[in-house]
């Protein structure tokens, strides 16, 4: 048995997120292996990056060196072999990374990719492979200009939302290449191939040029998210012959190629071992948490966010719809809030006596619906809506300047989970049949804030940990990516990962309550819209 287990086929997970580098080994029934990461400032404090990413003095712009994360995978592969890895099981590997983020290939280094020296890192190799040391990252807003620039090309916000999947984003990164192009021509003029984060380390395991994915690829702003193809207006908009820079996109389920000789030859990789597209961390995360089509995940953090399973997209002037990393013909939603938890601890301080266990007996001793009583709390402006500060109505609609604190309690909660549900609809998702919501983050923790999310989607609340999911879902893609061409689903590969635990059912009285109070809700958002524009 143990021999067995020993040869047994492993797949690999890498994620290249902001602050670190993650690995997971998943074996053949979905059990982790074997995990490990490398930390950026502490583990590379030669590269002085602070959370992985150093900020420039103007505030706005937010970058990282290249060169630390293929330093990074670099220790991270040693430190792999070190703990006994036998990497000539692995069949297939694929990874994801922070989403947005661009690297600058220097003309001369697709060459240099396909001739690594096994005896030497790769960080020594590629030293000279970048046009670009420092790249932009999804934490930059510097290309406020180019984001205008590229609206007023697409015919206005919403077209080109209706195009890609978002209206212009500063990180998104058809505005970080144009904004490249015009402060940094020569610079610009050097690259011979323009990756995304994630691309860009499906190349160093290819030993060529990867692909960009559809699911990653949508979060550029340059994507059709319909045709799956570049849209000419948004490339014209941003850079002539930009199409030959990023090469054309690729499904998500792709299998790129065989890993190169380099890995076989320094690591004892198999000659057969795939490289599947590597996505965006949030599309893989969808894939780690196997959400399906009805279910909405709910990350209860520092900012709350949403993903939703969407099959038709209606996208919006707020929240991003990228194309499905399992499914081709699918779509999947990302909205964020910026007020949650937060907000959560302030109304707890002030109406709780700063007791978690006051705040939830409050929850448990006001009704459903809150006896009309409604709230919006928006302590600092929202990005979902683009609103700010308190807004509290009385059952009759009207503004009222204070509630009582069980009621406040009450109607910040009721008030969030109202505002996701609205949101999420919004851009095409609905509750159906079987629909889950799986709910992850800090504040899941808290039992009673879960019962009023049931009860406001009118759905069963299960809970998932999240802190691995992007690299658990890039090792489940790559087994999938094996079998996705000969037409295997993706949730019949998955269908034995561990379950998510459920913690909540909704109140036979929800569905009725809620859907009145989600129209009443939608009003007075309106409302408040109106009365904080600038
Ligand atoms: C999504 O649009 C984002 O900008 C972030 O979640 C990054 O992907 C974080 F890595």
């Amino acid at each position: 048995m143990m021999a067995a287990a020993q040869d047994s086929p492993v797949y690999l997970g890498f994620d290249f997120s902001t602050q670190q580098l993650k690995v997971v080994a998943v074996d053949g029934n979905l059990n982790v292996v074997h995990h490990n990461n490398v930390q950026f400032d502490s583990e590379l404090p030669e590269f002085r990056t602070q959370g992985g990413v150093h900020i420039q003095a103007d505030k706005l712009t937010v970058t990282s060196p290249v060169l630390m994360w293929v330093k990074a995978l670099d220790l991270l592969l040693d430190k792999m072999k070190r703990a006994g890895l036998d990497f000539s099981r692995v069949r297939a590997l694929s990874g994801s990374g922070q989403q947005h983020g661009s690297v600058y290939w220097k003309r001369g280094a697709s060459e240099t990719l396909k001739q690594l020296d096994p005896d030497q890192d790769l960080s020594q190799q590629l030293q000279g492979s970048f046009s670009v040391a420092d790249c932009p990252v999804w934490m930059d807003s510097s290309s406020s200009q180019q984001c205008q620039d590229l609206q007023a090309a697409a015919g206005g916000a919403l077209r080109l939302a209706e195009i890609t999947g978002s209206r212009a984003y500063e990180r998104f990164t058809g505005n970080q290449i144009s904004k490249l192009r015009q402060t940094r021509p020569a610079e610009y003029r050097e690259a011979e191939r323009i990756s995304l984060v994630s691309s860009f380390a499906a190349s160093l395991f290819l030993g060529d040029y990867a692909a960009i994915d559809y699911s990653d690829g949508s979060g550029m702003n340059l994507l059709d998210i319909r045709t799956r193809d570049w849209s000419e207006v948004c490339l014209e908009a941003t850079a002539p012959h930009l199409d030959r820079l990023l090469g054309a996109p690729l499904p998500s389920t792709s299998v790129l190629g065989p890993v190169s000789s380099y890995f076989v030859r320094r690591y004892g990789f198999c000659g057969s071992c795939s490289v599947v597209a590597f996505t965006g961390d949030n599309p893989a995360s969808l894939a780690g948490m196997r959400l399906q089509q009805g279910d909405i995940a709910v990350s209860l953090g520092t900012s709350d966010t949403v993903f939703l399973w969407i099959q038709q997209p209606r996208p919006a002037l707020e929240g991003h719809i990228f194309c499905n990393p399992v499914d081709w013909q699918a779509y999947m939603a990302l909205l964020c809030f910026k007020n949650g938890s937060l907000t959560r601890e302030r109304i707890r301080n002030e109406c709780a006596g700063g007791s978690w266990e006051h705040f939830s007996a409050s929850l448990r001793d006001t009704p459903l619906g809150n006896t009309g009583h409604i709230g919006f709390y928006f302590d600092t402006m929202e990005i979902t809506p683009p609103a700010v500060g308190v807004h509290l109505f009385g059952p009759d609609d009207r503004a009222v300047s204070s509630l009582s604190p069980q009621v406040e309690v009450r109607a910040l909660v009721e008030g969030q989970f109202l505002s996701r549900r609205l949101h999420a609809e919004r851009l095409g998702y609905s509750i159906i049949p079987g629909t889950r919501v799986l709910a992850t983050g800090g504040a899941s923790s808290n039992t009673d804030i879960l019962q009023v999310l049931s009860d406001v989607f009118d759905a069963p609340v299960f809970t998932i940990d999240l802190s691995s999911s992007a690299c658990l879902g890039s090792a489940y893609r790559a087994l999938h990516g094996l079998v996705a061409e000969s037409g295997v689903p993706f949730f019949e590969v998955v269908k034995n990962a561990p379950e998510p635990q459920l913690v909540a059912t909704p109140h036979p009285a929800a569905q009725e309550v809620y859907k009145q109070m989600l129209k009443r809700f939608a009003r007075l958002e309106e409302r408040v819209l109106q009365q904080t524009r600038p």
